[in-house]
C-alpha cells in the first residue's frame, strides 16, 4: 500500500454541489473524486476515495488505512471536526501521515468551527481553498511523503 492515499469525507459531504454553493462551491462530490485522482495520478499514487455519513465507519477506514500501511490519509471530517474526539484518536493512533482539509475557510465562519480536534494530530491542516484544496493537499502530502523515503 504505499503507494495509496485515502481521501475520507465525513458527514454531508455527499450534498457537495447540492446546495450552499456560496460556500462550499457548485463541484460535486464526484466532481472533488476526479480531481483527487488526477492529483494522485501526477504523482504516482492510487486514491481510495470515500465518503461517509457515519462517525465509527470513518474510524474504522483510519484504521485500514493504518494496518494497510497506506502512503498517507486526506481526511475532510466534515462536522466532526469540530466534535470528534473519537476521530482524533484514531488518527493518532495510526503512523500514518494525516493531512485535514476543509472546502470552506473555517476560521472566518461560525466560532463553533474554529476548534478543530483533528489539527493538533495532523501532520498539516488547509482550509478555504474551495474543492481545489484536496489538490493542494495531495500536492503537498506527495512532497512529505517524497522527502521522508530519500530519508
Ligand atoms: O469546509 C469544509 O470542508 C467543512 O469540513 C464542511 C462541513 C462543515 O461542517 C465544516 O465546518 C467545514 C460541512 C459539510 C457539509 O457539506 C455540505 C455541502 C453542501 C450542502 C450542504 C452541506
Amino acid at each position: 500500500m504505499a503507494n495509496t492515499i485515502y481521501v475520507l469525507n465525513g458527514p454531508n459531504l455527499n450534498l457537495l454541489g447540492t446546495r450552499e454553493p456560496r460556500t462550499y462551491g457548485r463541484a460535486t462530490l464526484q466532481d472533488v473524486e476526479k480531481l483527487c485522482r488526477a492529483a494522485g495520478k501526477r504523482h504516482k499514487l492510487t486514491v481510495e476515495f470515500r465518503q461517509s455519513n457515519h462517525e465509527g465507519e470513518l474510524i474504522d477506514w483510519i484504521q485500514e488505512a493504518g494496518a494497510r500501511k497506506a502512503a498517507g490519509i486526506l481526511i475532510n471530517p466534515g462536522g466532526l471536526t469540530h466534535t470528534s474526539v473519537s476521530i482524533r484518536d484514531a488518527v493518532a493512533a495510526i503512523g500514518v501521515p494525516v493531512i485535514e482539509v476543509h472546502i470552506s475557510n473555517v476560521f472566518a465562519r461560525e466560532s463553533f468551527r474554529h476548534l478543530s480536534h483533528v489539527a493538533p494530530v495532523a501532520k498539516a491542516s488547509l482550509a478555504g481553498f474551495g474543492v481545489q484544496g484536496y489538490a493542494l493537499a495531495i500536492d503537498g502530502l506527495a512532497a512529505l511523503i517524497g522527502a521522508r523515503r530519500k530519508g
